[in-house]
């Protein structure tokens, strides 16, 4: 079966576990990271010696990065759902996440941080304002992208809606000013109509 080490908070979790759900995979998960430890045991770090979560064991193959995992998973397992068939399509949907690695990730780890996990008497207000300002302008740019679509691939689900879907949780459930975005709300609504999402993603920030 298989198998996922990370504590259900972490966003780079919440990829993976919303992934599997989508495909119908049973899975056993470990927490593992901060409060859970687990990550600096010599035989997790054999594992992943980045130390970091998640980690997977799937038929032997042990993988980490989580937008690898959900590429994994998908091409095997969501052929024609969450792998789009073709490279065009495939890609398409697909450079959405690098996009939410190397583009949208900075901005928001400052909000997010700023606002989630720094007491409010210790926030750099003017650092989370300029990082909230960034992350409206790249969400706008997924908000054109969206035009005409149901999520970011076309009509269904696909690998690119799932890291930006995660993102898109905390900026939607953080208490900050967000400029109204008709498509990016339709998105996100539809989002949360998915069980899968809603048991993974929509959790307490923390
Ligand atoms: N690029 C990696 C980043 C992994 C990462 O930074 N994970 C964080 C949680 S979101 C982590 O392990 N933090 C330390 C910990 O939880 O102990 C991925 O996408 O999997």
């Amino acid at each position: 079966m298989l198998k996922i080490w990370g504590r259900s908070n972490s966003v780079n979790v919440k990829k993976v576990l919303w992934c599997a759900d989508e495909l119908g995979l049973a899975y056993e998960r470990t927490d593992a990271g901060l409060q859970f430890g687990v990550v600096n045991e010599p035989w997790y770090r054999k594992m992943n010696p980045n130390g970091l979560v998640p980690t997977i064991e799937d038929d032997g193959l042990v993988l980490w990065e989580s937008n690898a995992i959900v590429r994994y998973l998908a091409a095997k397992y969501g052929s024609g759902t969450l792998w789009p068939a073709g490279p065009g399509a495939r890609a398409a949907s697909d450079k959405w996440m690098d996009w939410t690695l190397s583009t949208l990730h900075g901005p928001y780890r400052d909000v997010f941080w700023g606002m989630v996990r720094t007491p409010p008497e210790k926030r750099n207000m003017e650092q989370i304002e300029a990082s909230r300002n960034k992350c409206a302008e790249l969400w706008a740019m997924v908000d054109a992208a969206l035009e005409g679509k149901r999520f970011l691939g076309g009509e269904q689900l696909t690998i690119g809606d799932i890291p930006l879907g995660c993102f898109a949780y905390a900026w939607y459930a953080m208490p900050i000013e967000r400029p109204a975005m008709k498509n990016l709300d339709a998105w996100y609504r539809r989002l949360a109509e998915r069980p899968a999402y809603r048991k993974h993603v929509v959790l307490p920030l923390s």
